[in-house]
């Protein structure tokens, strides 16, 4: 087997890539040989496709969404996907050694515009999954697709598409946004006890609210319990989700730790999306994957979406015979979620009258992904050392580093407010735009920093959005994407001026000097 090739993620091997036999993720070069050859006949089909039909989309979607970070590591999964898109046209495959072997700058911005392209699709296959499409969005994904297989394109032709890949992320988001709160209402502050309660229950990863719905349809009446896990938090804000008595609470935390919390779990456990982990045989017999998630030789729920396998697994495994405390990683019993851009804007007032009584001097976005390298107790460390007069909003799964703290509160509002999954960062930017509006200045004129941490994908097309509404001076951890060149880097500093987290001690001195 030959080696890989693969640098899409913050924990790629070395800084630089993974390049052996498999990945730091856990994906094997065979795998990774099949997502390039499914990129390459992704980007056939673009090149070749004059009006795709919808389920075409549907099916570039999913296609891209199975080669993000942690969500499809089955080969029969990856070459079924590849046989669909030969199917809908895309048999003549672009050579991914020509994009990985190109020079170092068009490599740099024909990176981003895949990676994001990939983040978008992952974005727009949940809107879809509940009606929600937008004629612009589905089009971008092949135009993207498309310039990464032009090899006649330089720096002229590439950047500009590099920054419309944030531009259409945004309205992709805002899409799925509209979606999710049309379909399950504006969610509303919510506090989600860590708790595991005694009986039959089942956990629910990723970031697909409808798979949650469903499950709880199913499940309902049946004695069996639904705990959320990683990004499917924020869930519990959702009016037609929480109204559910047996959707309980979370369990634990960000997806790098699930290979040690699933041990020995007495219940089964459903991925939707990412952050699926290789298996460990502590329970390796009790996942289920669905929608773009797949696993070599592990039950997948179809597009059925029947879901009484892991009703029955969870019947049979019976949960634990005690109620089970459980904590956050600073120990805390619960945390708190809902702070979308209706509960924050719903007391706008409080939070403008606040900054004006200069009750609220900063404001801090702490947001994006969580990952297993050391140097993220960065993020927590930050929080822990953000003074008493400022706020944290939070989104994606990186919150996890923090929200069981106990920041205290400003005003009757907590400090730190969870605004949702890493799909909700919408609603930040809602914020965000509302606050300058009310005190009639630019986005980067406000007392708000913002202070990301990345790992995957999604996180790539929301940078670009950032960038393409002219947010500056954002800071990024724990390190620079190994797909930024030097010179795309310069760039990126000289006209944004994005830096890389240092210590909290010196970023926070830096921001509230
Ligand atoms: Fe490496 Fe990340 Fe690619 Fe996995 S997704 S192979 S960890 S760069
Ligand atoms: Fe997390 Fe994977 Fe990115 Fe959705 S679940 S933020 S890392």
């Amino acid at each position: 087997m030959a080696n890989m090739f693969c640098y899409q993620c913050e924990q790629t091997a070395g800084g630089k890539s993974c390049s052996g036999a498999a990945g730091v993720c856990g994906k094997q070069a065979g795998t990774s040989a099949l997502q390039d050859q499914l990129t390459g006949a992704l980007i056939g089909l673009s090149l070749a496709a004059k009006s795709p039909s919808e389920a075409t989309h549907r099916l570039v979607e999913e296609a891209l969404f199975a080669t993000l970070t942690n969500v499809n590591f089955d080969d029969g999964a990856v070459s079924a996907l590849i046989d669909a898109v030969h199917a809908a046209g895309g048999y003549a495959e672009y050579d991914l050694a020509k994009l990985w072997g190109a020079d170092e700058d068009i490599r740099s911005l024909k990176s981003l515009i895949l990676l994001g392209v990939r983040g978008i699709a992952a974005y727009a296959y949940h809107a879809r999954a509940i009606g929600a499409s937008d004629a612009e969005t589905d089009a971008f994904l092949y135009t993207g697709l498309a310039a990464v297989g032009n090899d006649t394109y330089g720096m002229a032709e590439l950047l500009p598409l590099v920054m419309e890949v944030g531009r259409i992320n945004l309205r992709c988001m805002e899409l799925l946004d509209g979606a999710n709160t049309g379909a399950y209402g504006a969610p509303v502050p919510t506090k989600v006890p860590l708790t595991v309660e005694k009986g039959p229950f089942i956990i629910i990863s990723g970031h697909d609210l409808r798979d949650l719905k469903l499950l709880l349809e199913q499940t309902e009446g049946k004695g069996v319990n639904v705990y959320t896990h990683g990004e499917m938090l924020p869930a519990h804000a959702y009016p037609e989700l929480k109204k559910y008595a047996h959707l309980k609470g979370n369990f634990g935390t960000a997806w790098q730790s699930q290979q040690t919390e699933f041990d020995g779990v007495p219940a089964p456990i459903l991925f939707t999306s990412n952050c699926l982990m290789p298996l460990r045989d502590g329970y390796r017999d009790r996942v289920f994957t669905t929608s773009a998630v797949s696993f070599p030789d592990t039950p997948h729920i179809g597009d059925d979406k029947d879901f009484s396998p892991v009703i029955k697994r969870a019947l049979e495994l019976g949960g634990y015979a005690a109620t089970r405390e459980m904590t956050g990683i600073n120990g805390g019993r619960e945390v708190t979620t809902g702070f979308a851009h209706g509960a924050v804007l719903g007391v706008a007032d409080t939070v403008i009258g606040a900054v004006k009584a200069g009750a609220i001097k900063h404001f801090f976005l702490v947001g994006g992904c969580d990952g297993a390298k050391p140097g993220r107790s960065y993020y927590t460390d930050f929080v822990k050392q953000t003074p008493a007069d400022t706020v944290i909003l939070t989104l994606g799964c990186g919150k996890y580093r923090f929200n069981d703290l106990d920041v205290g509160e400003i005003g009757g509002l907590p400090r730190i407010m969870d605004m949702g999954q890493c799909n909700d960062a919408f609603s930040a930017i809602k914020v965000a735009v509302a606050l300058a509006e009310a005190f009639e200045c630019g986005v980067n004129d406000l007392p708000l920093t913002l202070v990301l941490s990345w790992y995957e994908q999604k996180a790539v097309s929301i940078l670009l959005t950032l960038l393409h509404l002219g947010i500056k001076n954002i800071l990024l951890g724990p390190s620079l994407p190994a797909f930024v060149s030097p010179n795309v880097l310069n760039y990126l500093v000289e006209n944004f001026g994005i830096a890389p987290t240092a210590t909290p001690e010196a970023d926070l001195a830096k921001i509230l000097a």
